[in-house]
């Protein structure tokens, strides 16, 4: 088949993220009212802060930030994630990042799927914060042969999804029908069954090892957990939460409120409790609590300067709480973020000048105008200085693990705190991925740099 037939990946995966959408919608009502709540207030923002408005614009955000949104699934095998990545490559996304959760008590580790080049992004910023259970955590032999038993049973992806697949690996791409029809396969593994694949005894004992464990194991495929809309403040989510019956978790993730947000802000409402049927128990049910709800706010995307500051703020905050934020602590917890964060300065021009943040640049109307003139500057100081080159932060695309662990911790139920000392394998993970992750911070970098590029072209520089 020519290439020309082929429908983009960029494509596929906007498609793939709008029918997840809808198909989490019909799942989880709560989400559809969380949709609306976060459309309000992103508007409310847009019309109330027009310099947010503005840089939105410049870098192109504001056409993607309705539609966008991640999602995370838990997966419980090597040979499940290897074909997730499979899956997720025929939609353009790829692994980025290594996430060890089993140093906060969460036995898995974890890599984010997504769009790596900005222009893929702005079609659809859609990710999946996926992650490998690790059996080889938990010590209890007798459970973790049951665990490897029952999950080498179960096949998570559709026969036609497999065959879709490797259709595209061998041709290249998919037509249109095919796309389509990739995409209802693909669902399949994300929706929730409400048959479970084992015994109510068994989910007991699975579930008394941990939580998690169940949750993984005693299903037929990993259900998305949750799907997680953008919002611009995060602060009016959280206070607008419980009057639309929407319990938040006691503490916002990440940093504090700022003029020029960094990094990512989440929180998140508790899991739904969800009937299920036991193999033994037809005609009974039994419940699980899974899948929950989350928002999260994007800000500026960090070098390595930046979130080593971040990572020390964040490290002494906690430090000065002593212990992990809670219902009790909260707005301790809150008022020492700020006050340690107002190290970091709050400002575009410093964040850059201190070289804090990735930043994506543009040549400006005046600029474009002078791109001949003999006398015009050639230096990027003296281009921003003379209002020929615009910059804007370039925005975060991933994930926090400490933010993560919060996450998972704040669904799992506090009584799910469990020791496994720090055992990141990044190794481990990437051979059972099939691939190597890749490092976020050089994505930003090339990022940045091609945003110079098209700027010195623009301006008829040879480079800046
Ligand atoms: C994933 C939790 C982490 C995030 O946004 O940091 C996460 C999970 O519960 O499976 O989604
Ligand atoms: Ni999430």
């Amino acid at each position: 088949m020519p290439a020309h037939d082929f429908v983009s990946p960029d494509s596929i995966r906007a498609q793939f993220s709008a029918a997840m959408s809808l198909m989490y919608k019909q799942e989880v009502p709560l989400y559809g009212t969380l949709l609306e709540l976060v459309s309000e207030i992103n508007q409310q923002v847009m019309a109330q802060q027009p310099q947010v408005a503005e840089a939105l614009r410049w870098t192109g955000e504001v056409e993607r930030l309705d539609q966008e949104r991640h999602g995370a699934i838990r997966v419980g095998t090597a040979e499940e994630l290897a074909t997730i990545a499979r899956l997720f490559a025929v939609m353009g996304m790829q692994p980025v990042g290594y996430y060890d959760l089993s140093s906060a008590g969460v036995p898995v580790h974890s890599t984010a799927f997504r769009a790596v080049h900005e222009q893929s992004l702005h079609v659809s910023p859609f990710r999946v914060f996926t992650s490998l259970l690790r059996l080889e955590l938990i010590d209890n032999p007798p459970l973790r042969e049951l665990a490897h038993a029952i999950l080498a049973k179960r096949q998570i992806f559709t026969a036609r999804a497999l065959e879709l697949i490797a259709q595209r690996e061998r041709d290249g791409g998919l037509n249109a029908t095919d796309a389509e029809a990739f995409v209802q396969e693909a669902l399949h593994t994300f929706r929730w069954h409400h048959d479970a694949t084992v015994t109510a005894e068994q989910y007991q004992q699975l579930h008394d090892q941990h939580r998690l464990i169940a949750d993984v194991v005693a299903f037929k495929g990993p259900h998305i957990n949750h799907l997680t809309p953008r919002t611009l403040d995060i602060e009016a989510i959280q206070l607008g939460m419980p009057a639309k019956g929407i319990p938040p978790k006691a503490v916002v993730e990440g940093p504090p409120t700022r003029r020029h947000p960094i990094l990512l802000r989440q929180t998140s409402f508790k899991a739904l409790q969800e009937k299920v049927a036991f193999r033994d128990q037809h005609g009974s049910e039994g419940s699980h609590t899974a899948r929950f709800g989350e928002i999260e706010q994007r800000g500026a995307a960090l070098t390595p300067k930046g979130r080593q500051l971040y990572d020390r703020l964040l490290d002494a905050t906690r430090a000065a709480l002593g212990g992990a934020p809670a219902e009790a602590n909260a707005e301790r917890y809150m008022a020492l973020l700020q006050e340690h964060f107002a190290e970091f300065p709050d400002d575009l021009a410093q964040m850059r000048e201190q070289g804090l943040a990735y930043f994506r640049y543009f040549a400006t109307e005046k600029g474009r105008a002078a791109r001949d003139q003999q006398d015009r500057p050639t230096t990027l100081e003296g281009l921003i200085a003379a209002g020929h080159v615009h910059f804007e932060a370039l925005v975060y695309e991933d994930f926090l693990p400490v933010s993560a662990a919060g996450i998972f911790q704040s669904n799992l139920g506090d009584d799910a705190q469990a020791e496994y000392g720090s055992n990141a394998n990044r190794d481990a993970f990437e051979a059972a991925l099939g691939l190597q992750v890749q490092d976020e911070l050089a994505l930003y970098a090339q990022s940045e740099r091609r945003s110079l590029q098209v700027c010195a072209q623009a301006l008829n520089l040879g480079a800046m």
